[in-house]
């Protein structure tokens, strides 16, 4: 069930079928320690098993999306200590959530923060975010998906760029490059980003997981082993009353009410 009350989030619903998880540590700009992962995750876990949540957004202040991984908490950690642990392991959590997730973008991403941002599925920027992974100005390199996740949205050389120098871009520069999807006026971030989330919680939940579960397979397989995989998904969907009450809409020129599971 859903703790009444987080330290280092705050949860909304800010419309039917659409979860706000928004990042609060004002002081430390967002920087993610163990204990805000841990809400986070929590969360993030709860409304993905929720039958009404038909998408999650993530968000930060003005300010900061996120600072980064929380370097006070991390500075004096010892090799057998982060092994051991495998720190940042439960990263991959978020990335394993189900349901259609968006981050929505203002202010620094910074190291963690850019890369909890990748994580989404969806990157809204407001006009004044600033991206980058300068995880080597600290004398490490990314972690938690920095190195990898970067160039399949950018290409090589930007990615390069960004690890090798620490050097942050803009919003406009990351919708050239690909990282996000669209940038909007600062103060309007949210709202858009609650817009689309209530745009795909309108739409069937079993296609919408299964169109975010065929898209990510992009990352892992071949052409033809991405192309079957999608047809397969694609043949199962004629199992669901979503299909037939999606093409049925069509032909009698009416909205579907898709069922809610
Ligand atoms: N960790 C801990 N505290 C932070 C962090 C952080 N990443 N970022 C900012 N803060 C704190 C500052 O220490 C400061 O605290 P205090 O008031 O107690 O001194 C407060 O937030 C405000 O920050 P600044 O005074 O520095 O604010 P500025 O507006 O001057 O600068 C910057 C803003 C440019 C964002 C600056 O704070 C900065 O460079 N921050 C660090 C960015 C960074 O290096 N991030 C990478 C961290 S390493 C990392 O993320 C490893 C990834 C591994 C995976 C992580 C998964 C979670």
């Amino acid at each position: 069930s859903l703790k009444s009350s987080y330290d280092n989030i705050i949860v909304s619903e800010p419309s039917p079928g659409v979860a706000l998880l928004t990042l609060n540590r004002p002081k430390a700009l967002n920087a993610l320690c163990d204990a805000l992962l841990d809400d986070l995750i929590h969360a993030a876990n709860h409304f993905d098993k929720s039958k009404e949540c038909g998408a999650i957004v993530i968000t930060g202040s003005d300010k900061a999306f996120a600072a980064g991984a929380d370097i006070k908490e991390m500075s004096s950690r010892k090799f057998d200590e982060v092994f051991m642990k495998n720190m940042f392991k439960q990263w991959g959590d978020v990335a394993a959530i189900e349901t259609p997730t968006i981050a929505a973008v203002n202010g620094f991403a910074l190291g963690g923060g850019c890369e909890l941002a990748m994580m989404c599925d969806i990157m809204i920027a407001g006009d004044k975010a600033k991206f980058g992974q300068p995880e080597i100005n600290l004398g490490v390199i990314p972690g938690c998906g920095g190195t990898q996740r970067l160039i399949r949205a950018v290409g090589k050389s930007k990615a390069m760029e960004m690890c090798l120098t620490g050097n942050m871009i803009g919003a406009e520069q990351a919708e050239r490059d690909g990282l996000v999807c669209r940038v909007v006026p600062a103060e309007s971030l949210v709202d858009e980003a609650v817009k689309m989330g209530s745009k795909i919680a309108s739409k069937s939940q079993v296609a919408a997981k299964m169109a975010k579960e065929t898209v990510n397979a992009a990352y892992e397989l071949n052409l033809a082993e991405g192309l079957r995989f999608e047809r397969r998904m694609f043949h199962a969907l004629f199992a669901t009353e979503d299909q037939k009450e999606g093409m049925a809409a069509f032909i009698e020129k009416r909205d579907a009410n898709f069922v809610h599971r």
